[in-house]
Formats: C-alpha cells, sequence, structure tokens
C-alpha cells in the first residue's frame, strides 16, 4: 500500500510504456528518476506487447520508487505494483470502460482492494488523434469546453473517485488546455492529475501553475531523459515556495 501525498505537495510522475523500455532505457530511465527524485512510476499504455508485470517486477528491482499500475487494458492487470489506479473513462460513452471491465476485474483485484486508487480518467482532445482515443472507441471533451470538463469531473468526484485525470494521450500534440485544469482543479476537492504531451520543464511548470497536483511524463522523457530533472527540478521550485514541506 502506498501513501501518495496528494495535496500536500506536488508530484511527478514518470510513465514507462512496457514496450518502449528495454533493459537498458529502463536502468537509465531509473537511475535519472532516483537523481531526479521521482514521485512514483507508472507502467502501462494503451496497448502492449511486453507484458507490463515484467517492467513493475524490474522497476521494484532497481528503485524504491513507488509503481502504479495504469492499465490501459484488462490484460494489464497485475498484482505486482504499490497501487493500482481504477480506471474509469468518464469523458466517454463506453460502457465497458466505465463498468463493464470493473466487473471482470473485480474479482482479481479484491485481494489487494487497499492498494485500488478510482480514478475518473478524462480524455482531452489535444489535437490530432490518440491511441487512447482510438482504442477506446470515445471521443475526447473539445479543448475549449471546460464547463463539460468540469462537470464530468465533478460527477466524477460525487461517484467516489480519489482523483481526476485530464489526459491528452500519449504523445499529444499539445498538453491539456492550462485553462481546463485550472477550471477543474477549482471545482474539484480531489487531485487532478494531468499529462499528454509534456515534454518541457516549461509545460510542466504551466500545468502545476494552472492547478494540477500531479503531471505525468512520458513520451517526453523517452526522446529526451534528462527531461525529467527540469521536471522534478520546477516542482521542487513549486513545492518550496508554495508548501511546508
Ligand atoms: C499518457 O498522460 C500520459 O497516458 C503521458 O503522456 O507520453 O505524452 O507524456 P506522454
Amino acid at each position: 500500500m502506498v501513501d501518495i501525498p496528494w495535496k500536500k505537495r506536488k508530484l511527478i510522475a514518470r510513465l514507462i510504456d512496457p514496450d518502449h523500455a528495454g533493459e537498458e532505457t529502463l536502468v537509465t530511465a531509473v537511475r535519472l528518476a532516483d537523481e531526479a527524485g521521482v514521485d512514483i512510476f507508472m507502467a502501462g499504455g494503451s496497448l502492449t506487447s511486453v507484458p507490463v508485470t515484467d517492467v513493475i517486477r524490474k522497476l521494484k528491482q532497481l528503485s524504491s520508487i513507488p509503481v502504479v499500475l495504469f492499465p490501459g487494458n484488462l490484460t494489464q492487470l497485475t498484482a505486482g505494483a504499490d497501487a493500482i489506479f481504477l480506471l474509469s473513462l468518464i469523458s466517454g460513452r463506453n460502457p465497458e470502460l466505465l463498468i463493464g471491465s470493473h466487473v471482470i476485474a473485480a474479482p482479481l483485484l479484491k485481494n489487494m482492494r487497499e492498494r485500488v486508487i478510482p480514478v475518473g480518467y478524462m480524455l482531452i482532445d489535444c489535437g490530432g488523434g490518440t491511441s487512447v482515443e482510438y482504442m477506446s472507441q470515445t471521443s475526447p471533451i473539445p479543448s475549449g469546453k471546460n464547463d463539460i470538463a468540469v462537470a464530468t469531473a465533478l460527477a466524477g468526484e460525487m461517484l467516489g473517485m480519489k482523483a481526476i485525470y485530464l489526459e491528452g494521450g500519449s504523445g499529444a500534440a499539445r498538453p491539456v488546455n492550462p485553462s481546463m485544469i485550472k477550471a477543474v482543479s477549482d471545482e474539484l476537492t480531489i487531485p487532478v492529475i494531468t499529462g499528454g504531451g509534456i515534454d518541457s520543464a516549461e509545460k510542466v511548470e504551466v500545468a502545476f501553475g494552472a492547478g494540477a497536483d500531479m503531471v505525468v511524463i512520458g513520451n517526453g522523457c523517452e526522446k529526451n531523459p534528462e527531461l525529467i530533472k527540469g521536471a522534478c527540478r520546477v516542482r521542487d521550485s513549486y513545492n518550496r515556495d508554495t508548501f511546508i514541506i
């Protein structure tokens, strides 16, 4: 069981896509994450050919940073992670991703229920089609529709979700609009996670400044592994200025 320090400070999560995590890449990513002080590893992806469980095992061997399973589908369910994001795709209207998969997963998850974190997962249009849009067969919330995003996130909070994830999609052309992050985080009492297309320290700063509690970076660090250091520096300066730590 991992106690994620939501709301106590801003957090950086490094998303590891199992298909892009060969031995050498993973060792380097872990070393840089340890040096930078990454808060959380997330492991998973929309479509993976390498078992997520293998990547989680390696992450646990190499580092003491908590690992959160970020399952793209039911085949990725595994017991090895410190926590599991149980995602409901509340921006969409695909019943399988709102409840169907959860029913199938429940008997497998019941023995690790204390590690399950229900997350309202919201796909936001950030330019260009994304894998999650196609794989989920759902439409994203249009970029400028903050009112729809706020209403959806509020519904997620009132349904009992423990966090809301504003997702631009891996490798999105641009991150989630900061005005939407602000509109949503202003209305919620639960943490706001955002990710997708965050490929610079400046974009991390914009997301935190808008109210994100946790910023997720995957692709950006695959292209530029040193980005994680800049991202964590931004987090640290933000935390110094905002929280007593
Ligand atoms: C995807 O939000 C995450 O689910 C991370 O996206 O790979 O674009 O950083 P990137």
